[in-house]
């Protein structure tokens, strides 16, 4: 191989080793993805479920509500991705308004529900919001007010980012 041979190598080389600007964004947008027509937004972020309620209605959405096996699927899925910051998450979940009645934070029917063995259990007596991650394959426990977690912010339409925030509880 003569020298110019081996700057030819070394510039193919580059060529298929430096990713593109489109990988490049894509990465960058790892945190969100779309599914049903809906954007959810990973947060890394270790928040109280109230701060997190109110961060994810800041960013035009609502905490994940999971109503469907589906829904439920796409979620573990879309946590996976995240590596490590993505072992758990809270959903916008929650029976602080009157114990044992669960609510989803945008008032849609409780027609689907992936709790753990046992739970919720309203452990030490003020367990009141959910979020996936003690069990480690997607199932619910509920959780204390004061643990600080990671998020996933749903918007309910992909295309303009607006969520019913009008359907929101108000807290
Ligand atoms: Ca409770
Ligand atoms: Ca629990």
């Amino acid at each position: 191989m003569n020298k110019n041979q081996v700057v030819l190598s070394i510039a193919a080389f580059c060529l298929i080793a430096v990713p593109s600007a489109n990988s490049q964004q894509d990465q960058g947008n790892s945190r969100v993805r779309s599914f049903n027509g809906h954007k959810y937004t990973f947060v890394p972020d270790q928040v109280r479920w109230r701060d997190a309620n109110k961060q994810s209605a800041e960013m035009g959405g609502h905490l994940v509500t999971i109503t469907s096996k589906g829904e439920q699927a796409f979620i573990e899925e879309f946590l996976k991705s995240q590596g490590d910051s993505g072992n758990c998450t809270w959903l916008g979940f929650s029976d602080d308004e009157k114990e044992g009645q669960w609510e989803w934070v945008t008032c849609e029917e409780v027609k689907f529900t992936n709790w753990g063995p046992g739970q919720p259990d309203n452990g030490y007596g003020c367990q009141n919001y959910a979020w996936i991650g003690w069990y480690g394959n997607g199932l619910w426990d509920d959780n204390l007010e004061g643990a600080k977690l990671p998020f996933i912010v749903e918007n309910d339409y992909v295309s303009s980012g607006v969520g019913r925030r009008s359907n929101l509880r108000s807290k």
